[in-house]
């Protein structure tokens, strides 16, 4: 993009304000906010605490957060607990528990994966496990081995306690994970989600819970077992020097697409999605569409040297997103909301290694304005909701974005 319509977009805050505000009002789906696009807790509040943790979920509703999110296994026997993949190896401290006898090899979305997998563990055997850590390297460790592996029953008590407690809805956002891999292992999710929502008084059309797939057809059986709000995930495996996005391995395109055999759905990538057509068919089955950040706002590297790879432009012997420049935004909000579907978007994070240049630039330097300035971009292109790692820097920038 022009860099100066972006630094236009975020200077002209408060310009936007009147126009933003009735639009996201109108689009929201479970309409129970008046002052801005909805933040999700993306694991919690796993930029403090370990991932899918109770601690994690109460401190990203202490922070603001409107949604929480838990990432939904099933555990062998048919429970749903909280974790972001089936194998928990990385995300709890099973290895120092059980024997590495109990590990598996299991295709995973076409991948082989070897690890220990929720699905080879009774519900009993995972209450002995704690959380830990998974990004070591550049967040706090001190709370692993501390927190247990949550239920999805006990996550939508949480919420419900903390939205009593605070005399506002707290959300929950549940992603069912690998739909076709639990299908696969006899544990399929979506039945299981609905009970447990119906058990909690939450399987009505106006409950504070938006279902999450990056799989089509579970979408649709949900679309037709339950009324609540369901969002449609868009994924890509990465984005070119140009701007354009990759397809490849399991972001190639939903797995569920892979495994039918259909060979229009296999002519298929996740980019389908973003086209009119894609959008269209959403409309029929979601209320939501979910895309990856760079569906929204595309970002170019430099290849000066021309090997084909983005330049360490900022010298510092690494190349990340400070490397990058934002580039033209995408039709795709507008596209969306003009067939009734909200936008919602991820992930968004502090860590400056994480933000384009641009945000930088117009922060001065300043790390935690930048990252304050990504949100604020997107929130002026009207998006309807988004996933931080970091609630209160998204909430903190709502409220300074919104208040302009
Ligand atoms: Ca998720
Ligand atoms: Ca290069
Ligand atoms: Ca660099």
């Amino acid at each position: 993009m022009k860099l100066t319509r972006a630094a236009a977009l975020v200077a002209a805050a408060s310009c936007v304000l009147v126009v933003a505000a009735p639009a996201a009002l109108a689009h929201h789906p479970t309409g129970d906010r008046d002052d801005g696009p909805l933040v999700t807790g993306h694991r919690g509040a796993p930029g403090y605490l370990p991932d899918h943790t109770l601690e994690g979920y109460k401190l990203a509703i202490e922070m603001g957060a409107d949604y929480i999110e838990p990432d939904l296994v099933a555990t062998k026997d048919g429970h749903l607990i909280a974790r972001h993949e089936p194998n928990i190896g990385g995300t709890t401290d099973v290895a120092e528990k059980f024997p590495e006898s109990r590990k598996s090899t299991y295709i995973v979305d076409g991948a082989p994966v070897t690890d220990y997998f929720a699905t080879d563990f009774t519900l009993e055997e995972i209450r002995t496990l704690r959380a830990v850590q998974p990004l070591p390297d550049e967040r706090p460790t001190e709370f692993d081995g501390q927190f247990k592996i949550p239920t999805f029953e006990e996550v939508l008590a949480l919420a419900k306690r903390e939205g009593r407690k605070r005399g506002r809805p707290v959300g929950v956002y549940p992603e069912t994970k690998h739909p076709t891999f639990h299908e696969q292992h006899g544990l399929p999710l979506e039945r299981r989600v609905v009970a447990a929502l119906r058990e909690a008084g939450l399987n009505h059309k106006r409950a504070p819970v938006i279902i999450q797939s990056f799989e089509q057809s579970n979408l649709r059986f949900l679309n037709r077992i339950t009324p609540v709000t369901l969002a449609q995930l868009v994924d890509a495996a990465g984005v070119n020097l140009d701007g354009s996005l990759i397809y490849a391995g399991t972001s190639l395109r939903p797995y569920d697409w892979t495994v039918s055999g259909d060979p229009a759905l296999l002519a298929r990538t996740y980019g389908y999605f973003a086209t009119n057509a894609g959008l269209d068919e959403i409309a029929q089955y979601a209320d939501i569409v979910a895309p990856w950040k760079p569906y929204i706002v595309p970002t170019t590297g430099t290849d000066t040297d021309g090997d084909g790879d983005a330049d360490d432009v900022t010298g510092d012997g690494l190349v990340d997103e400070r490397d990058r420049r934002l580039g033209r935004p995408t039709s795709l909000i507008r596209r969306a909301h003009k067939r009734g579907l909200d936008v919602h978007t991820w992930t968004f994070r502090n860590e400056p290694r994480r933000l384009v240049s641009d945000y930088f630039r117009w922060a001065g330097g300043d790390a935690l304005e930048a990252a304050k300035n990504e949100y604020k971009l997107f929130y002026a292109l009207g998006i309807d909701g988004l996933f931080s790692d970091f609630p209160d820097t998204a909430v903190a920038a709502r409220d300074e974005f919104f208040a302009g």
